[in-house]
């Protein structure tokens, strides 16, 4: 039996409207374009994952929909939901890819968050696991046994990302800088989480593969 490590990298979000400027500003989110891009040209993935937080412009999520205070905790009908800004919105400049961010033909863009009802953190469900996207079928077929994450945010769709990850059974790294968080409170509760199933944080100069 071949039980051979096969990785990949999943960068998360890394769109317009989470860095400087944008409606969902993750302080210093830009800061994490150059680490992924080096970690990309050093080091060799399997396969790599771009996901987008994408949006139709009706989506429950935002506050201004539901006529609900900026991040205030709303109870929608398929569970508790924080009432974000207008972000990530299809097609729209905010919700496209970082321009700086390098990448290639060959990457699988995993598209979330597209059902007006229920939000989607984690690239691999929405947030009451009621659908779930190609990606732990994508990794599947592709035999991968290690995952890595990184991007935006660290405490919402990063960390929602890695915990799918370990849940799907595969080894799951989380790369600490070359991610970055909207609020130190809800980083620290995420990092928590992850240390205890088993999430392995890992820096960007310690991989060497
Ligand atoms: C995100 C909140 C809402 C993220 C997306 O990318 O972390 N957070 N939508
Ligand atoms: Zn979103």
């Amino acid at each position: 039996m071949e039980n051979k490590t096969k990785r990949a990298f999943i960068i998360v979000d890394v769109q317009n409207d989470g860095i400087q400027e944008g409606p969902l500003t993750v302080p210093k989110g830009s800061g994490v374009v150059p680490v992924i891009n080096s970690i990309r040209k050093k080091n060799k993935f399997d396969l790599i994952v771009l996901t987008q937080d994408w949006h139709p412009s009706n989506h429950s999520s935002f506050a201004i929909n539901n006529n609900a205070e900026l991040f205030s905790v709303k109870e929608l009908e398929t569970g508790p939901q924080i009432m974000w800004p207008v972000h990530c919105v299809q097609n729209t400049e905010g919700s496209q890819f970082v321009s700086d961010l390098i990448r290639e033909e060959s990457d699988i863009i995993i598209q979330k968050g597209t059902n007006p009802k229920v939000d989607s953190y984690s690239a691999f469900w929405n947030n009451n696991k009621s659908e779930k996207t190609d990606l732990e079928d994508i990794l599947n077929q592709n035999n991968i046994t290690d995952v890595y994450v990184c991007g935006l945010a660290y405490d919402y769709c990063v960390s929602f990302t890695a915990v799918g990850s370990v849940e799907c059974g595969f080894k799951t790294f989380f790369i600490e800088d070359a991610t970055e968080g909207l609020e130190e409170e809800t980083i620290l509760k995420a990092k928590e989480k992850m240390e205890k199933i088993g999430v392995i944080f890992v820096k960007s100069i310690d991989l060497d593969f």
